[in-house]
């Protein structure tokens, strides 16, 4: 029988399930962030990332991205340490995180399999270019005992399943539920209302956030955020719900905040991260 499980977010469960800070914890008690991202055409995506995982959280971030850009990175955003591409290990890291900015080039696919067969017993996220280089590996992903949580847009969806968009937005739902359980992962497809698949199946749909967030950008704020809380959170479902909830909870809050729809950027959408924390603490 064919049970169907599909509830809508609510801000209530987000306010009970947010991790709460051990007065006594220390910055290795919140998680040590692997991030793998960016490229010399996309410094930027891997910015994104790294800033919203720190301001969502995390206890420690290492960035992985390729030399001639982890300057521009380190001069912005100094809080984050780094670890050169050719020297990348796992060693220490407690969840890792791959794709925003990484770019298409075959080298970048190793990066993909690497995380996902020595990081298989660790929260790890895939998005963007990473679910480009996910294509061919797609096997692997059943094998891990810690299930990985994949991001795509409706786009990226598509790719994956060979098929159009058009047929993803038709069927979201049931494309999800399939997908999730097939490959044993957290699905989540973005887009208004964002659906949110466990692998055993089960659905939640979330209700925050508006077109504007339709520019550059944001989906790589919400892979910094996935990251941060899944290194935070007791249940994973938890971890990538209220991700996703806070992350358009963002975008809500600066369109009722001196913002229009029109300007509102991904470093902004980062900047109201501190706010709307707040609001739900
Ligand atoms: P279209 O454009 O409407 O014809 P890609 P990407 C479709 C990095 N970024 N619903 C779209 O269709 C990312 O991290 C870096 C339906 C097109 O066919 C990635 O690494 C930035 N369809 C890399 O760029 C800022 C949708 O999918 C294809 C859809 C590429 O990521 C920008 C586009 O997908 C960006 O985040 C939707 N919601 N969205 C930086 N500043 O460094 C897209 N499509 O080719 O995977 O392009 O998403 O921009
Ligand atoms: P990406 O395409 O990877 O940059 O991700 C875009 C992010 O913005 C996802 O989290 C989407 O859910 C969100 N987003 C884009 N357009 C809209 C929209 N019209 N309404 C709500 N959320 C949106
Ligand atoms: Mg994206």
């Amino acid at each position: 029988t064919l049970e169907i499980q599909r509830e809508l977010r609510l801000r209530t469960e987000v306010i009970r399930s947010l991790p709460i800070r051990d007065p006594f914890s220390h910055k290795g008690s919140h998680g040590k962030g692997l991030l793998i991202a960016g490229s010399v055409q996309m410094p930027g995506a891997a910015f994104f990332s790294a800033k919203a995982a720190l301001r969502s959280g995390i206890g420690l971030l290492k960035v992985s991205v390729p030399d001639q850009i982890s300057a521009i990175i380190a001069g912005r955003l100094p809080e984050t340490m780094f670890m050169p591409r050719e020297e990348m290990n796992f060693e220490g890291v407690t969840g890792v995180a791959v794709g925003p900015g990484l770019g298409r080039a075959t080298k970048e696919a190793t990066l993909v399999r690497r995380v996902l067969e020595s990081c298989g017993s660790m929260p790890c996220v895939i998005d963007a270019d990473g679910l480009f280089h996910l294509k061919g590996l797609l096997n692997l992903l059943p094998k891990r005992s810690v299930p990985a949580v994949l991001s795509p847009h409706p786009g990226e969806m598509a790719y994956l399943l060979e098929t159009s968009v058009s047929e993803v937005e038709q069927h979201r739902f049931s494309i999800s539920q399939a997908f999730a359980k097939k490959y044993k992962v957290y699905l989540v497809l973005k887009g208004k209302y964002t659906l949110v698949t466990a692998p055993d199946g089960r659905q939640v749909i979330n209700p925050t956030g508006n077109a504007a967030m339709a520019k550059g950008g944001s989906g790589d704020v919400l892979t910094g955020i996935l990251l941060a809380f899944l290194l935070q959170h007791k249940q994973i479902m938890d971890a990538v719900c209220n991700a996703v909830y806070v992350h358009g909870a963002v975008a809500d809050y600066l369109i009722q905040n001196g913002h229009s729809k029109l300007d509102v950027l991904a470093t902004d959408l980062i900047d109201a991260l501190p706010p709307v924390l707040h609001q739900l603490y």
